[in-house]
């Protein structure tokens, strides 16, 4: 017979399996401060909650004792101890010590691996100065203890039962001060984690115990105990709160595999409180589970209120907003192979999921709403109230649209005005940057042509909120220099120019500018577009000189024909390339792009509304791949006519 304390040593797989969790706790619990500390107790309870929903055990017993251990105890079937096939020593021993064990005893139909890795109690018995852990079964009480991890002896039988149908495990342990920044369990903690527990498995009853109480006084106890589960869940994440429908909607069904529980009472309150769980893990940040319960939840609500003609007066049908306001859920599945985003299992994956929890929410939905008329109506109530009141605002947000454009009707400081006040005959250039600006302001006939410069980039349009593009300066000066209003007040016959011409360089910066703008205008005054009242200036690229006598060419191909024959005749063309607008000098600017009589301007269309509307969502909106493609695929042919 081996000594008590050489015993755990001769296998050495063991050893190096504790050595590494111990090395590095932080990757087996998350960290090791007050959160990993909690975390070995709930690795401990998950196996035992694991035994009452496969329904082997209805009571758990958690004390908080004196010596600082915790133990955890339920009435279930017990871990077996008989010798392991593969193992030669006791199941027990082997579920407790051997990291790599994992498999048959810890895959049920349901269950989700304990734990972060799989390593649940094992990892606990690492961490901990000390264990022991007592099973009860077959008439028998058989014991192991551990010290960090180690077996101090071979599972030894320490008792018999008086009841033979009695049984059971308890582990009690001590969480090692060499690993733990901190050792001592919050009872209030232990509660809160006990409480989601009891919630999720209804019938189940936790009873926890602080006995670190001071001499004399009484013990700390407390018992859960949810007869209706989930549904006792929503009443206590709406304890402070009014209702809107008295009695909460509740569903467990199973549909293809997957077994769906979900909760529904909806409040006063404008907040929305779901909390979704996978196998009693929860996932805070939802996932497949979460979005087969929301196109349920809007759906059936929408074909509920239009049957029962309760959206009379509403253009449209309730979104997901809408369904949402005041919402508190409850919704928690069973998958047998759950695959989560993340190791914290933060976002559940599986897509059949989606679809089970989308069915038989929808379905039981409308029976509740049919079997529950006052509550159904109570809730559709809410839903339009929350549309009104986004309609309301959506009007108050217009009329400051309104006001901001009708308050600035002094005319930007930026703007070179024409003298003519007959809009049929005056023409704006939006110009990018001040160079360019000076130029065109001093080249133009300011008899009808108005300059306005553009500093730099504008804001994109398509990109911000209403409020983000209103506060803009760029956008306000364009705003006043048209002088038709915004919005709700557009007006078209206070156009100030009847042509409106956006100048930029014929580069791809400039090009870019020039989408800018016709972004703005699309989104805001597209009247004017539709109108024919938009243009884009046609600044030359090259110049050529023969003499005294000057070219200008639009492009790459048209110059170099122009060259060639100029050579071919024997005489000698000097062609310069433009790198912009601010590089030709008044003069020029007025022969090449803004005299009526020899300039070239495209009237900017939409062919395809539709069509329109994508293409600025890709080119302006926030997603970058599709930008990217569109402009790699259409950069050498892109065309300024939309
Ligand atoms: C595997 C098999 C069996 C029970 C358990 C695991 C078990 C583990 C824990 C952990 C805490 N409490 C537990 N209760 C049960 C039993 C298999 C059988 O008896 O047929």
């Amino acid at each position: 017979m081996p000594k008590k304390s050489d015993y755990g040593a001769s296998n050495i797989q063991v050893l190096q399996g504790l050595e590494a969790v111990r090395k590095r706790p932080a990757m087996y619990i998350g960290s090791t401060d007050r959160s990993g500390l909690h975390h070995i107790f709930t690795e401990i309870l998950d196996n035992s909650v694991d035994e009452a929903i496969a329904g082997y055990c209805t009571r758990i017993w958690v004390t908080l004792h004196k010596d600082g251990s915790l133990s955890v105890k339920d009435n279930g079937r017990g871990i077996p101890v008989e010798k392991h096939s593969q193992t030669k020593v006791s199941t027990l021993e082997t579920v407790m010590t051997n990291l790599h064990a994992g498999g048959k005893f810890e895959e049920g139909a349901y269950k989700v691996s304990g734990g972060l890795h799989g390593v649940g109690m094992k990892c606990t018995n690492a961490l901990s100065e000390w264990m022991i852990t007592t099973v009860r079964r077959d008439g028998g009480v058989y014991q192991q203890e551990y010290r960090r991890g180690i077996p101090q002896a071979p599972v030894k039988k320490v008792g018999t039962l008086e009841n033979k149908e009695e049984s059971g495990t308890e582990h009690r342990f001590m969480p090692d001060d060499e690993i733990f920044t901190e050792t001592d369990f919050e009872f209030k903690e232990i509660v809160r984690k006990c409480r989601q527990h009891a919630y999720l498995t209804a019938g189940l009853r936790i009873s926890i115990t602080d006995e670190r109480v001071e001499e004399g006084k009484d013990l700390k106890i407390f018992d859960l105990y949810f007869e209706d589960g989930i549904k006792s869940y929503v009443l206590f994440m709406n304890i402070d709160e009014k209702f809107v429908n008295e009695v909460p909607f509740y569903v467990k069904k199973e549909h293809e595999g997957v077994i769906v529980e979900t909760a529904i009472q909806y409040t006063n309150s404008m907040d929305e409180n779901v909390k979704c769980y996978t196998n009693n893990i929860i996932n805070p940040e939802g996932g497949t589970h979460l979005s087969g319960f929301r196109t349920a939840l809007t759906g059936a609500i929408n074909t509920y209120a239009q049957k029962s003609e309760l959206l009379k007066g509403l253009t449209t049908t309730l979104n997901g907003d809408d369904v949402r306001e005041g919402l508190t859920a409850v919704i928690s599945v069973k998958v047998a192979n759950p695959q989560f985003e993340g190791q914290t299992k933060i976002k559940l994956n599986n897509p059949e999921v989606k679809n089970a929890v989308a069915k038989v929410i929808r379905d039981e939905l409308l029976v509740y709403f049919d079997e529950h008329p006052k509550e159904a109506k109570a809730i559709i109530d809410k839903a339009i109230l929350s549309y009104k009141a986004k309609a309301a605002a959506k009007a108050a947000r217009d009329a400051v649209i309104r006001k901001s454009a009708l308050e600035s009707t002094t005319l930007p400081g930026k703007l070179a005005d024409c003298i003519s006040n007959k809009p049929e005959d005056c023409e704006l250039y939006i110009v990018e940057g001040d160079s360019a600006g000076g130029s065109a302001k001093q080249g133009r006939d300011r008899h009808t042509q108005a300059v306005l410069p553009l500093r730099g980039k504008i804001i994109n349009t398509h990109k911000y909120r209403v409020d983000r593009v209103l506060g803009n300066n760029e956008f306000k000066d364009i705003t006043t220099a048209l002088g038709v209003g915004i919005g709700t007040t557009l007006d078209i016959s206070k156009l100030r120019y009847h042509k409106v011409i956006i100048m930029s360089d014929a580069d791809v910066d400039g090009l870019h500018i020039t989408t800018l703008v016709l972004t703005l205008l699309y989104r805001f005054f597209k009247p004017l577009i539709d109108g024919g009242y938009i243009y884009v200036a046609q600044p030359p690229l090259h110049k050529v000189e023969i003499g005294k006598k000057k070219y200008y060419f639009l492009n790459d191909n048209e110059k170099d024909v122009f060259v060639k024959k100029a050579k071919t005749a024997g005489k000698n063309p000097v062609a310069n390339r433009f790198k912009g607008l601010g590089e030709m000098n008044p003069e020029q600017l007025w022969e090449t792009t803004m005299s009526p009589e020899t300039r070239a301007l495209k009237q900017v269309h939409i062919e395809d509304g539709e069509e329109a509307e994508k293409v600025f969502e890709m080119l302006m909106g926030a997603e970058v791949p599709p930008r990217r493609r569109f402009i790699q695929k259409y950069a050498k042919r892109a065309n300024l006519d939309i």
